[in-house]
Formats: C-alpha cells, sequence, structure tokens
C-alpha cells in the first residue's frame, strides 16, 4: 500500500512538476521572443536611455575686428567643470581632492553640491584653462565632468573698451556693440547624441543632431591706429590737467564713419572686478554738455542761409558786454569792438552771435541745429545713447534765444558735434553716425555746399594768428575749427571755476579727411580753455592721423618752409665735412650735359 501509494504520487508529483516547468518554459520562449522579434525598438530605446545623452556642442562668438582687419574682441576656447550632484554625492570621499584641484575651499563646493543634491547639473567652475579641467576631470571622479565653452578676450584692453563693451559668462552682449550687435555675433549652438558608461565617461559620439554654427565677424569702422593716438593723448591730456573726465571722437569726413572713439576715465574689459559704472560709460555717446562757443558755427550757418548776413557784415560788439530785456547781461571775454563775420567766430564774441541771432526767427534757428543732428540720437544705434537736449524753439524767451546761439541752454554729445562739424567739412551732407566699415549710412544734404564753404573758410582763421585755437595747427595742413571754454551749470546757476574745454576742428580744410571733436572735463589750473586744453591734443592727434592714413598736405609752403627750416638746421649741426682725399672726378663728362 505504501509502495503503491508512493510510486502513484510521485508519478503524480512529475506530472505536475513537468506541466509547472512546461509552463515557465514556454512563458520564457513567448517572452525572448516578444522581446527579440516583436518588440525590440522600445527595450533598445529603455536601455539607450540610461547612457545615451543629447548634449550641446559650444560655437565661439564673431570676431570684431578694426577696419584693416586687427582682431579687437575674439573668443577663446576655455572649459567648464561641471557635476551631476546626485552622483558626486555617492562619493563625498572624494570632495577633498576635488575642492584642492578646482582651487576653491571644500565648504564652498560642499554646500554648492549639497544645496542642488536633487539636480543634475551644477557649474563647479567656468572658463577655466583646458589644462586644469583636463587636471580636474582627470581625477576619474564619479560625476564630475567638463564642458567646452568661449570666453571674449580684448587685446586692446581699456583703449576700445567703451566701443566694444563687454558679454556676460554666457557670452552673450551686455554693453557697447557686443550688446547692439549680439544676434549678429552669437554663434548657433549645434547638439549631439554620445553614449557615456557607467561613470558618465563619453564612450563614442553616436549622432551629430546639428552642426554648430558660428557667430559672424564684423568689421568696424574704428581704426586701431588712430583710436590709440585718441586714447593716449586724451590720456596724458587728462593727467596734465587734472581733468575729471573727457572724449574724443575722430569721424571719416566723407562717409561720416566713426574711425575712433576714446573716453576717459577707461576700465579694463577683460577684469571688469572693481571698476564701476563710472569709468564704464562711453561718454561720448552716453553723456551731454553744453557745448559752448562751438555753437556759434551753426547759428553762423543760419545767419548765411537767412541772406542778411555775410562773412564780411559787420557787428559792433563793443563795450563786450549786453543786456538783454529779461535782465540778463550777455558778456564777451574782453571788448572786441567792431567784428566782421568772421571775427566773431574768430575771437568768439558772445555779444556778435547775440546781434546776430536777433536778427533770425527762433525757428530759423532751432531748425538749422536740429538739421545739424542736435536734439536727436547719431543713428549710430549705439546702447543707452542720448539725443541730448534741444527745447522747442516757441519756448525760447530772449535770454535762452540768446545764450542757445553760443551754447548754452541746450545740451549735445561728443559725437553730435563731430558729426555736425563733419556736415560742414562734406559740403553741407550730414550722414548718420555708425560704428561699422563701409556701412554706406544714410545721409542729408543739411545747407547748401556754398555756405558749407564760407564756414569752412571763416572756421580757419580761428586756427590762424588772431584765432583762439592756434595749438590746433597742424604742420603743412589747412586747419578750420572752433574752440569753446564753458563754464559749467550747476546748482541752477554757473559755477566759477568749473569749465567744460571743447575744440571741434577739420583737417585738411580744402578737402577734408577728418572731423574730430575733444571735450574735457574739469580742467585744473590756469590753462582750462579750449584753446589751452583741447586744440592740443587736435594738433597731437591729427598730426598722427594725417601721417598714418598718408593724407596729402594742403598747406604746401609752409610745409616746404619747414623743411627748409629742417634741412638748414641740420646742416649748421652737422660737423663739417672732411677735405675730399682726391678730387671726385664728374659723373658725366661735361659735353654730354
Ligand atoms: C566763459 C560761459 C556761462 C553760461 C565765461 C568761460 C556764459 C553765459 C549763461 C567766463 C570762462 C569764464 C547762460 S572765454 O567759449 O564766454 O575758447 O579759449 O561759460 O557766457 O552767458 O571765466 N573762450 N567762453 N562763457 N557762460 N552763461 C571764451 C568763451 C568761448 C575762450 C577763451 C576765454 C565764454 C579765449 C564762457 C577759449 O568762446
Amino acid at each position: 500500500m505504501k509502495v503503491q501509494r508512493s510510486s502513484y504520487s510521485l508519478r503524480k508529483r512529475l506530472l505536475a512538476i513537468s506541466v509547472v516547468l512546461g509552463v515557465f518554459g514556454a512563458v520564457l520562449v513567448a517572452r525572448a521572443a516578444h522581446l527579440q522579434l516583436i518588440s525590440p525598438d522600445f527595450y533598445q530605446q529603455q536601455g539607450d536611455a540610461r547612457f545615451l545623452r543629447e548634449v550641446p556642442i559650444a560655437t565661439s562668438r564673431g570676431t570684431i575686428t578694426d577696419r584693416n582687419g586687427e582682431p579687437l574682441a575674439i573668443s577663446s576656447p576655455v572649459e567648464s567643470v561641471w557635476a551631476n550632484p546626485k552622483e558626486l554625492l555617492q562619493h563625498a570621499n572624494r570632495m577633498p581632492a576635488l575642492a584642492k584641484a578646482l582651487g576653491i575651499p571644500q565648504d564652498v563646493l560642499v554646500q554648492r553640491i549639497s544645496q542642488r543634491a536633487d539636480k543634475e547639473f551644477v557649474y563647479l567652475r567656468r572658463h577655466l584653462n583646458p589644462d586644469i579641467a583636463q587636471e580636474v576631470v582627470g581625477l576619474g571622479i564619479p560625476g564630475v565632468y567638463s564642458q567646452r565653452e568661449f570666453r571674449r578676450f580684448y587685446p586692446h584692453g581699456e583703449v576700445m573698451a567703451h566701443v566694444l563693451g563687454f558679454t556676460n559668462i554666457d557670452d552673450r552682449g551686455q554693453e557697447g556693440l557686443e550688446l547692439a550687435f549680439d544676434d549678429w555675433l552669437t554663434g548657433k549652438p549645434g547638439a549631439q547624441q554620445i553614449i557615456r558608461d557607467r561613470r558618465g565617461r563619453t564612450v563614442e559620439n553616436v549622432d551629430l543632431i546639428r552642426a554648430a554654427e558660428p557667430g559672424h565677424d564684423l568689421m568696424l569702422s574704428i581704426d586701431r591706429r588712430i583710436q590709440y593716438l585718441a586714447y593716449r593723448e586724451l590720456k596724458t591730456a587728462l593727467i596734465e590737467h587734472g581733468a575729471s573726465s573727457g572724449s574724443i571722437v575722430v569721424l571719416d569726413v566723407p562717409t561720416g564713419e566713426i574711425l575712433a572713439m576714446v573716453n576717459q576715465p577707461s576700465y579694463n574689459p577683460n577684469s571688469r572686478d572693481g571698476s564701476g559704472p563710472e569709468t564704464q560709460r562711453n561718454r561720448a555717446v552716453t553723456d551731454v554738455v553744453e557745448p559752448g562757443s562751438v555753437m556759434k558755427t551753426l547759428t553762423l550757418a543760419a545767419a548765411l542761409e537767412s541772406g542778411k548776413f555775410t562773412p564780411e557784415t559787420l557787428i559792433p560788439t563793443a563795450p563786450g558786454y549786453m543786456p538783454l530785456p529779461g535782465g540778463y547781461t550777455v558778456k564777451d571775454f574782453r571788448n572786441y569792438g567792431t567784428l566782421t563775420m568772421t571775427g566773431v567766430l574768430t575771437k568768439s564774441s558772445n555779444v556778435g552771435a547775440t546781434k546776430i541771432a536777433n536778427e533770425l526767427t527762433n525757428e530759423h534757428q532751432y531748425d538749422m541745429y536740429q538739421r545739424f543732428g542736435l536734439g536727436h540720437a547719431s543713428g549710430s544705434g549705439f546702447p543707452g545713447e542720448s539725443a541730448g537736449v534741444l527745447r522747442a524753439p516757441n519756448l525760447w524767451g530772449p535770454t535762452e534765444k540768446a545764450t542757445i546761439s553760443y551754447g548754452y541752454g541746450l545740451s549735445v554729445t561728443p559725437l553730435q558735434l563731430a558729426r555736425a562739424y563733419a556736415a560742414l567739412g562734406n559740403h553741407g551732407r550730414l550722414h548718420e553716425a555708425t560704428f561699422v566699415k563701409g556701412a554706406d549710412s544714410a545721409s542729408v544734404q543739411v545747407i547748401d555746399p556754398a555756405i558749407a564753404a564760407q564756414l569752412m573758410t571763416m572756421m580757419e582763421t580761428v586756427t590762424g594768428a588772431e584765432g583762439t585755437a592756434r595749438r590746433a595747427a597742424v604742420m603743412g595742413y589747412r586747419v578750420a575749427g572752433k574752440t569753446g571754454t564753458s563754464r559749467k551749470a550747476s546748482g541752477g546757476g554757473y559755477a566759477a571755476k568749473r569749465y567744460a574745454a571743447v575744440f571741434v576742428g577739420l583737417v585738411p580744410a580744402s578737402n577734408p579727411k577728418f572731423a574730430m571733436a575733444v571735450v574735457i572735463h574739469d580742467p585744473q589750473g590756469l590753462e582750462y580753455g579750449g584753446g589751452a586744453v583741447s586744440a592740443p591734443i587736435f594738433h597731437h592727434v591729427m598730426d598722427g592721423a594725417l601721417r598714418l592714413m598718408d593724407v596729402p598736405p594742403d598747406n604746401i609752403e609752409q610745409w616746404f618752409a619747414a623743411q627748409a627750416k629742417k634741412t638748414a638746421a641740420a646742416v649748421a649741426a652737422a660737423p663739417p665735412p672732411a677735405a675730399p682725399v682726391a678730387p671726385v672726378a664728374p659723373a658725366v663728362p661735361e659735353s654730354m650735359q
């Protein structure tokens, strides 16, 4: 019974096991078939997803160059080290080594990681030298990676700082032309798929999803050499005169292109730490000044256009002051007696300008100023550009009408000044300002070419023997220009001892190539005028620029006279020539000469 019972149950049990095993096997086969044949893609994807990543491909920002292709802003490759906190936190024992390699305090590192413990990405240090980044990643700490980025470098430092501006750590423009042309300069990052192993190292580049497109290059109208000259002369003059700030703008007269633009104080764009906004402003376009006497030229333009005046019209300015109906008295530096209209410019008579303006309507006077670009933006597109202030003519009383005619009661940027004068040198055509070479900027005829020519001739007397800007003269070249020395408005009145010294000029006057404006704020000491402070800066910068650009001299007699004087001085200084050892035979027989 026992055996019987047991053989029966054994068979039964065997059967049961076979059935279970059979079913189990069938399920396995079915499962395998399902995995292998029916839906392999899904599982492949699931597997890959654990290790396959889409990563961005960094791309460089366009290079900014000067008008001759000299690089002014360059993108250079750097590495940024980042971590996956989830992964890294499982290897907390490696923190000290990591902190040391990164050069950051350990507690700072630990805090940064723990604060983002639930994230998959945190930067550890950005913009590292690729060698250092390689060392950090080479430690083989799980969850620590490095990625390529680009960083801006400005080879000319503070010389170009205000024009170029700068980018932020993500390489996007923040100020200056970097901001104005950000879309143009910024590249499109690419994307690729990579496979990482369990430790996160890249095993294989699988697929290029999108190629990176580098940003566009930008060629500026700036000439690096003129820019440097202007920078050097401005900085020297600021120190020499103890001045607080200053700007220089140089324009190419025929095209209106900006050749140089510098300001002081400046800053180092490659390391901005500690440089405040006072040093970072491009004052030549963002800051305004009461132009003072350099306005007189535009007042005279309206006078000539009215038909009531010629350059020879006599203007009595005695006794050197003139009370106005409102109670204000216009004053001249001294009593110039009766001047021609040219003489009003040569000597810079406020009384003369007032008498001339009184013969014009407010509207005509205003219209002339705004035609020359005052009161509205220059078209440069520079971020933060100021339009200046020019009040509507129906709001002018007799005092304002007078003071505006010689430059007070309105405000302009140094760029606006340079641009207005450039139009005088460009046969009366005013260009929109541009920082881009070959931009072919729009231009408008703002005054009759004949009037522009008359004003050029009149302005040449300013740098002549009788003028206020003799120190602007450049040997061998005719120079047209105008000085201004203005007391600064402060607290509702005009400060006794705070001045802006201005000079705006054009050279060569017979066929102008350059227009240059110089504005110096708060020169100290006895020499504080436009003629004493700003005219010499014009002289130095233009003397160099004319030579650099091979501009032919238009005052040949003066040029030759100077050359002859130099030669004579050299001969006089040289030691007497040694007596010839033997008579020198003539090279060509006399009979053949
Ligand atoms: C000046 C002014 C102030 C504002 C006067 C400069 C006025 C005026 C009220 C006294 C220094 C000074 C609205 S002067 O630029 O006439 O270029 O080398 O600041 O006249 O009415 O102690 N320029 N400057 N005027 N104000 N208000 C002369 C002149 C000018 C010079 C010198 C000496 C002023 C030769 C100025 C120059 O042409």
